[in-house]
C-alpha cells in the first residue's frame, strides 16, 4: 500500500528465470498482492499458468493473491483454486453466463469477489451486481497480453464508476489493469483507481531495476493524488 493505493504485481510479467527472487524482492518493496492472470486461449488469445505453477508461490510468499481469470465459463475451473482469506478472485462479466450464481460460488470459497470488464464493456452490465462486489477490475487494455497501449476511454470509465460507487455508498474498490506506468498512473489515480496492477511497462521494466521502478511509481501516485484532490475541491 502506498498512500492508500494498493499495488498488485502482475506475475505474468515477472522474469521467469528468477521468479522466486523477484517475488521476494517485491515483498520488501511494499507490493500488496500478486496479480495472477489465468488465460484459457478461448476468452483471450494466449495461455498463462495453471495450479501447478501458482501453488509453488504459496510456499515462499505471504502476499495474498489477486486472481484475474480470463476464462470462458470460469465456474468450470473454480475447484482448481485454493483461496486463502485476503485473496481476491475476479472473473470476467463477458465470460460468465450466470454471473450472479458464479459470484455466490466465489464468496463461498472465502475469497473477496471481483468482476473484470474489458474496454468495450459498459458499466451498465454491473448495474445489478455491483453491491455484491468487493472489486471491479477495469481493463485498460484488451485482455491477453502484456505491453499493449492504453485504451484511453477506459479512464472515463474509471471516473464514472467511482461516481456510481460514491452515489450508492459502497465500499467496492476499483482496480486498473493494463499499461499502468508513470505516464498513465496520474490520470488513473485522479479518476479514482484504488488498486494498480503493475506489469511490464510500470514495474518489470527493461531499463530500470525493481527498486527504481517502484520509486517512479510512488512519485506518479503522488501526482495522481494531487490531481484527485484538485478535482474534488
Ligand atoms: C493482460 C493482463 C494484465 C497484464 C498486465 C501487463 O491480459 O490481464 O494483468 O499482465 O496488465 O502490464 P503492462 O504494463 O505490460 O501492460
Ligand atoms: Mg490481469
Amino acid at each position: 500500500m502506498y498512500n492508500g493505493i494498493e499495488l498488485s504485481a502482475s506475475l505474468m510479467c515477472v522474469d521467469w528465470t528468477r521468479a522466486g527472487d523477484q517475488v521476494r524482492e517485491l515483498e520488501t518493496l511494499g507490493i500488496d498482492f500478486l496479480h495472477i492472470d489465468i488465460i484459457d486461449g478461448v476468452f483471450a488469445p494466449d495461455f498463462t499458468m495453471g495450479s501447478s505453477i501458482i501453488d509453488q508461490f504459496r510456499s515462499f510468499t505471504q502476499l495474498p493473491f489477486d486472481y484475474h481469470l480470463m476464462v470462458e465459463e470460469p465456474s468450470r475451473v473454480f475447484d482448481g483454486f485454493k483461496l486463502l482469506s485476503g485473496d481476491y478472485f475476479s472473473i470476467h462479466q463477458e465470460a460468465s453466463r450466470n454471473l450472479h450464481r458464479d459470484l455466490i460460488s466465489i464468496r463461498k470459497k472465502a475469497g473477496m469477489v471481483g468482476v473484470a470488464i474489458s474496454p468495450a464493456t459498459s458499466l451498465k452490465t454491473l448495474e445489478y451486481i455491483i453491491e455484491d462486489l468487493d472489486l471491479v477490475l477495469i481493463m485498460t487494455v484488451n485482455p491477453g497480453f502484456k505491453g499493449q497501449t492504453l485504451v484511453q476511454q477506459s479512464i472515463r470509465k474509471v471516473s464514472n464508476l467511482k461516481a456510481l460507487i460514491r452515489q450508492m455508498n459502497l465500499k467496492t474498490k476499483i482496480s486498473v489493469d493494463g499499461n499502468v506506468n508513470s505516464k498513465t498512473i496520474p490520470e488513473m489515480i485522479a479518476a479514482g483507481a484504488d488498486r494498480l496492477v503493475l506489469g511490464s511497462s510500470g514495474l518489470f521494466r527493461a531499463d530500470l531495476n525493481l527498486q527504481k521502478s517502484m520509486a517512479e511509481i510512488h512519485q506518479s501516485i503522488d501526482e495522481g493524488l494531487e490531481l484527485r484532490a484538485k478535482n474534488v475541491s
